[in-house]
């Protein structure tokens, strides 16, 4: 057995009740790991670089091992950029060749840079149209339940490339899982921590990493899923919130 942990800390009140989304963290871990996992999950909310939060929800639950889905991690190709357009221009490339058509990755492109304040989750976004799918609106739909199969050997893995720290370390984990999903092309994501430029595009064979995507101080970030026209998108929710994924890496 292991335990999905996962965490979610606003200011101003709960999500659910209109707070600013301040941090999150999804692991899957033995029941040993369940104390030390929390505890740092609890100091991460508590001292986060987007505010110090008043609402934190920690939920633990048990999950049977023959429901974990195992995913080899993607692996990572880093794109350095002088500036977010020229970021942002690349991230458009990429999202091309992930085939997502011109329109839809400007559209998506623009939902983020658009928005006023983070979201929690992700936008659902049809991959030809650039047409919003689901229906959560400023909330959006939040990937939960996955984590590396070994946290060292996943870490070293990342270093032996000159990698380090655990934006990375979750962004990949997050998009392997991502561009696995029934339906999905790519993700387009950059973070919401203000001191974080950096973002990537992910197709199911890459993930390319650019250095900025956003302006540094900017506290407005976000995800995008890009899906076929046809997809169910109830399915692909489903996958994306319950399914227990762990990330391997090979080598
Ligand atoms: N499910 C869906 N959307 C999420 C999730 C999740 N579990 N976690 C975060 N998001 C959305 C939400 O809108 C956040 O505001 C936004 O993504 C950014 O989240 O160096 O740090 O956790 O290669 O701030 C990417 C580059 C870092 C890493 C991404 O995202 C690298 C990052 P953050
Ligand atoms: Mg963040």
């Amino acid at each position: 057995m292991v335990y999905s942990i996962r965490m979610r800390a606003a200011q101003g009140g709960a999500h659910e009740d209109g707070g600013k989304h301040i941090s999150g963290a999804e692991r899957i871990v033995q029941r040993k790991c369940i104390d030390k996992t929390m505890k740092d999950m609890l100091e991460r909310a508590l001292s986060h670089s987007r505010g110090e939060p008043d609402f934190i929800n920690l939920a633990i639950e048990q999950i049977t091992d023959g429901n974990v889905k195992k995913l080899e991690c993607l692996p990572i190709k880093n794109v350095n950029v002088d500036n977010v357009a020229e970021g942002l221009e690349q991230a458009q490339e990429a999202l091309d060749l992930a085939g997502v058509t011109s329109a839809a990755a400007l559209a998506g492109i623009h939902k983020l840079t658009d928005l006023s304040q983070s979201m929690r989750g992700a936008m659902i976004l049809c991959a030809t149209t650039g047409a919003r799918l689901d229906h959560t609106g400023e909330r959006g739909i939040r990937v939960s339940r996955m984590d590396s199969s070994n946290e060292q050997v996943f870490g070293e893995w990342l270093n032996a490339q000159g990698y380090h720290g655990i934006h990375i370390r979750e962004a990949l984990v997050l998009a392997t899982k991502v561009v696995a999903a029934p339906g999905v092309v790519a993700e387009l994501c950059w973070s919401d921590d203000p001191e974080y430029t950096a973002g990537y595009v992910a197709s199911n064979k890459l993930y390319t990493r650019f250095n900025h995507l956003k302006a540094h101080g900017s506290e407005v970030g976000g995800r995008v899923f890009f899906v076929k026209e046809n997809t169910d998108v109830d399915k692909l929710i489903t996958f994306l919130q319950k399914q227990p994924v762990l990330v391997e890496t090979l080598g």
